[in-house]
């Protein structure tokens, strides 16, 4: 993320990147997602949801690997990617339903600033795949909430969450645009009032591969599908140092073969050699 989206994203709780995908890609995407949604049947089953088929591509598209680096983790390996819905919505549908907001409560949706960077737990990504229009359904913010000191959540002060209080804000957006934000800043869905086309937008929750928010749901089908460097962001929740373990185990494991091919007479500088190999090519 360059400097400016970095301060607007720990300021408000969100960012919105208007036109990442092309024309063409919208057209391919929108045209996919409405056939899983439409006619599953017509797809390989491997395909039939979410995150497989022509979606896939995003799960690390580069415009949101530059937002999930700086604000989940620096590491791809220590992403994870823990939901996917396709959000679509004729005029008239939808709810006012806000949730979230406030300093980190849970884990899952921690929202934290040390040492010079965030660290953010849930956040949502979402590809709009149609035109938004300000204030007529996209999704809705009380920026900065995500740092608010009172109980935002379940105050008595409810009506700050009424639509009209004039702490809400939300963006107006071209098809194919990003809108990334923190679960811990309030939000709310709307009601879609853009009487030129539905919304078709998909929602995509990541997390550090630490914790998790949501019931694991995915398709098994669907994740054997995808390549294994997506799949690797279906990893299940642990801390990182584990793949050290496994690290240090598999070198043990050398050590001992290069032992008894050798002898155990292996000196100290040709231990280092094999060591440095094994990190290499182990
Ligand atoms: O439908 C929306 O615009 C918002 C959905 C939402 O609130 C959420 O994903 O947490």
């Amino acid at each position: 993320m360059n400097q400016r989206d970095r301060i607007i994203f720990d300021l408000k709780g969100y960012i919105v990147k208007p036109a990442v995908l092309s024309a063409s890609e919208v057209e391919e995407l929108k045209e996919f997602v409405l056939r899983q949604r439409n006619e599953p049947e017509s797809l390989p089953p491997h395909q039939r949801s979410l995150p497989g088929g022509a979606f896939a591509r995003l799960i690390d598209h580069p415009a949101v690997m530059d937002v999930l680096h700086d604000v989940i983790d620096s590491k791809t390996e220590r992403i994870r990617l823990e939901s996917t819905f396709l959000s679509y919505r004729q005029q008239g549908e939808g709810e006012w339903s806000p949730h979230a907001g406030g300093r980190t409560t849970n884990p899952n949706y921690a929202y934290n600033f040390y040492d010079g960077r965030i660290y953010a737990g849930m956040t949502r990504v979402v590809w709009e795949l149609a035109e938004v229009l300000e204030g007529k359904g996209g999704t809705c913010f009380i920026p900065g909430s995500h740092k608010a000191n009172y109980n935002i959540r379940n105050s008595i002060e409810t009506s700050l969450d009424k639509k009209d209080s004039g702490i809400w804000e939300s963006y107006s957006c071209p098809p194919g645009s990003l809108v990334v934000f923190s679960e811990a800043v309030r939000h709310s869905a709307d009601f879609w009032n853009n009487p030129h086309n539905p919304r078709i937008a998909i929602f995509c929750a990541y997390n550090h591969i630490n914790v998790r928010h949501h019931k694991p749901s995915f398709a098994p089908e669907v994740i054997e599908g995808l390549t294994p460097e997506h799949q690797r962001f279906f990893n299940e929740v642990y801390h990182p140092q584990f793949d050290r373990w496994e690290e240090q185990e598999q070198q043990q494991k050398y050590f001992k073969a290069a032992n008894k091919l050798l002898g155990n007479k292996i000196d100290r500088g040709l231990k280092t050699k094999i060591k440095s190999i094994v990190k290499r090519f182990g």
